[in-house]
């Protein structure tokens, strides 16, 4: 029988898919032992009414027990032949304690020999389902193995004899993979599957409490000894880093000063019990390494380490150490095998031998060195990496005008949304000194009150980010952006939510693992954050965690167009400006992007799903315009044909002015239909993957199937009937437009910018107006 340890802390949503990992287990007996609070283990997994597997016992311990005391707790408790650790934020593959089992003993059947065998370990941010769903995608993630030497240089090929010393694995299959996905040692207890009778021959061995962070160092390195551990193929944890490290941070992503003390004295454990007691000669160690796995383990990783901490990371912590951590890893260096150091080249290796003698402040300044010339890809780096460094060491260091207004839209890619309504209301009614500013990258927009303008991630970009007093937004600020005293930020934001975001989303399939703890930093620098009615506050509460008293909840600026007793002359204009056919009603397709399919960071794919074939047949009534949403990489490619009823206005600056001209909107999970609905026109959704959007990536705030102001469509042939029978389409659901308007457009009157402008530069404290 397999013990199974799960140390539990307070991670509910997480631990029941750890347990169902459990349960899916084939071909092994297992006792299941989970330490923490009881009442809170028990309504973790029964909150569905669900009963407890038999095989579970919940060994009652307070949450601020540390990890080391409720494994020790786990491990006075198990009866099982075997251990094995599973921290309840992660989970396994169905076969893997069957696979860890298997090996183990052939082992002993063969050798007589007790070894550790450990799954691979593959880091995820996503819940087991999502996991399940991404590798029916690409089966070759499970190759992607997380990794305790990833320090981006190291040849890892290098790394695995010693520790990869099981005959029966396919060392060349592994060594290939390793190179992508390098075989974890024993930095964590977590995955290894340990015969009880190794504890048992260590004296009844335990993990030290005093250590909050690293207790698994010593405990791994004592049991895998001589005999190292095998990784075994076809065995897969999956360790889960916590999305949400602000409200939830894993252990390893707690940012703790002594940390790193820490780890110097629990090495120091591990070298210790691999044979390493005193700062001895190299010669002793390059015996010890002969005869110890755990001890060459552990001189590799400890150089592994050091890089990673050094210089592999943007800004890597290792720099700030003080000098009493660099000492102690001075000391680490010296006891282990030359042989490790030796296997990194050049500037690496120079930096180790320097922490190695003492000489801290040369190889920090080696490792700057280093660091530079990676992120400048190339001897002088690119354009913006040279116009960033003019930010940093002469913009910055120039003081803040106050009458510098920045604007900008979509990352520069219109002249539209909010910021542009509030530029308008503040050049009718300027504050003193007024000099606007904006983002915009299209040289041919004209732009009312002639102001300065900037292209996004120039060299005059990071100068006016630098020094201007005011920035009006209405996406996020650079990463990198650090908000200087005096400065006001202004957040439009661009929408009513519809989608789950941010802390309200709970696995976040976009390409950045840190969306969450980088976006709680960027809107934690925001003044001011419009709202447009009750709803989307209490929305932006919950998924930005942002303060309800700096949110203005005022109406959107960005639909005072639609109000006016001139809509059908200024639709006119635009009709015309655009050469769109007049006799014809038009039609805009707006529809949003997906998570999950993307070229890289912020460039995501799109194919229209909408048949033009069927929508030709329409011609006769209707104009169609396509809109694709601004993250949208791809350009619609329309045949002659098409362009005869189809206009692609993907890059037109400002949506807003669509929406006057459009006589129908389909749409799907995008904002749009919350500000189009002013208009009280038909709306229609092409909501052909509702399921997946709704399941899977993103989930809603409110029930769509319910609440929307026109039908649902799940293909393109339901949207033609809907248009070819719009006038009852829109009696059907005029009660439902009424009730959505009610709810959602009521702040919407044609003077929200002014009442913004007022609140944020109207020197008066803000007022809000609920
Ligand atoms: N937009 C556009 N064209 C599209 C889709 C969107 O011009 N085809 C613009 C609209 O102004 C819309 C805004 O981008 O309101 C936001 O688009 P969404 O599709 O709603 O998606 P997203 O950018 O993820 O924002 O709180 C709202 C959410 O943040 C959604």
């Amino acid at each position: 029988m397999i013990s199974v340890i799960v140390p539990y802390k307070n991670e509910e949503n997480y631990l029941r898919d750890c347990i169902a990992s459990l349960a899916e287990q084939t071909g092994v007996d297992l006792e299941i032992i989970i330490t923490g609070q009881k009442d809170k283990v028990v309504s973790a997994l029964s909150s569905h009414g669900e009963k407890l597997p038999e095989n579970l016992v919940i060994e009652d311990a307070p949450e601020d027990f540390s990890v080391a005391a409720k494994r020790n707790m786990g491990l006075d408790r198990a009866s099982g032949e075997y251990v094995f650790f599973l921290d309840c934020d992660d989970y396994i593959m169905p076969n893997t304690l069957r696979t860890l089992l298997d090996a183990a003993k052939g082992r002993r059947e063969k050798e007589n020999t007790q070894i550790l065998a450990r799954a691979l370990h593959h880091r995820t941010w996503f819940k087991k389902t999502s996991t399940l769903a991404e590798l029916e995608k690409d089966a070759s993630l499970l190759l992607s193995d997380s990794d305790d030497f990833d320090d981006g240089n190291y040849d890892r090929t290098d790394l695995l004899p010693g520790i990869l010393n099981d005959a029966e694995a396919n060392l060349d299959l592994l060594a290939e993979k390793s190179r992508k996905s390098p075989v974890h040692g024993a930095a964590s207890v977590s995955g290894i599957l340990i015969p009880r009778k190794l504890i048992t021959d260590h004296g009844e061995l335990r993990f030290n409490e005093n250590y909050r962070y690293y207790s698994d160092l010593p405990f791994v390195a004592e049991l895998a000894g001589e005999n190292g551990i095998i990784s075994c193929e076809g065995a897969d944890y999956f360790k889960r880093s916590h999305d949400d490290p602000i409200r939830m941070p894993a252990l390893c992503q707690e940012e703790k000063k002594e940390k790193q003390l820490e780890f110097i004295a629990s090495f120091n454990d591990a070298l210790a019990v691999a044979g390493i007691k005193s700062t001895g000669t190299n010669a002793a160690m390059t015996n010890a390494v002969g005869a110890n796995a755990s001890a060459q383990y552990l001189s590799q990783y400890l150089c592994a380490y050091l890089m990673r901490h050094l210089t592999y990371t943007q800004h890597p912590d290792g720099l700030n150490w003080s000098d009493a951590e660099y000492k102690g890893f001075s000391e680490l260096l010296k006891k282990i095998a030359d042989s490790a150091i030796d296997a990194y080249k050049g500037a690496r290796r120079s930096i180790l031998i320097k922490i190695k003698n003492g000489s801290f402040a040369s190889a920090k300044k080696k490792a700057v060195f280093l660091g530079k010339r990676r992120k400048k890809k190339g001897l002088f780096g690119n354009a913006q990496q040279w116009s960033w460094q003019f930010y940093k060491q002469i913009f910055r260091r120039m003081s803040v005008k106050k009458n510098y207004y920045l604007f900008e839209s979509f990352l520069g890619k219109g002249y539209g949304d909010s910021p542009r309504y509030i530029y308008e209301y503040l050049l009718k009614n300027k504050p003193e000194g007024f000099k606007p500013v904006w983002i915009v990258n299209d040289k041919s927009l004209q732009l009312p009150g002639n102001p300065t303008r900037v292209k996004y991630m120039s060299l005059r970009y990071f100068y006016y980010v630098a020094r201007a007093g005011v920035w009006v937004t209405n996406m996020r600020q650079p990463a990198w952006y650090q908000k200087r005293k005096g400065v006001k930020l202004l957040e439009c934001w661009h929408g009513t939510p519809l989608k789950r975001l941010v802390f309200d989303m709970e696995d976040v399939h976009s390409a950045s693992p840190k969306y969450k703890s980088i976006f709680y930093k960027q809107s934690r620098m925001w003044d001011y954050l419009i709202s447009d009615n009750a709803f989307s506050t209490e929305c932006f509460k919950s998924a930005f965690l942002f303060p309800e008293e700096k949110i203005l909840q005022l109406g959107y600026p960005r639909n005072d167009l639609l109000f006016g007793d001139d809509l059908a002359e200024r639709a006119q204009k635009i009709r015309e400006r655009l050469g769109l056919p007049l006799d014809k009603k038009l039609v805009l397709y707006a529809p949003t992007w997906r998570d999950d399919e993307f070229y890289s960071q912020g460039e995501y794919r799109f194919s229209l799903p909408l048949d033009l074939g069927l929508m030709k047949e329409l011609s006769g009534e209707y104009h169609f315009l396509l809109r694709t949403h601004y993250f949208i990489a791809d350009n619609l490619k329309l045949s002659e044909e098409e362009k005869s009823f189809v206009t692609d206005l993907s890059r037109y600056n400002d949506i807003g002015e669509l929406y006057l001209i459009a006589d129908v909107l389909i749409t799907d999970y995008s904002s749009v239909f919350f500000d189009y609905a002013n208009l009280k026109r038909p709306i229609l959704f092409y909501v052909y993957d509702f399921e997946k959007y709704q399941n899977v990536l993103r989930g809603f705030y409110f029930d769509m199937t319910s609440e929307c102001p026109g039908p649902l469509l799940r293909s393109s042939e339901e949207v033609a009937e809907a248009l070819k029978n719009i006038d009852s389409v829109s009696q059907e659901y005029a009660g439902k437009y009424e009730a959505f308007c009610e709810k959602y457009c009521s702040l919407d009157d044609g003077h929200a910018a002014e009442r913004v402008v007022k609140a944020v530069f109207g020197g008066k404290e803000f007022e809000k107006n609920t």
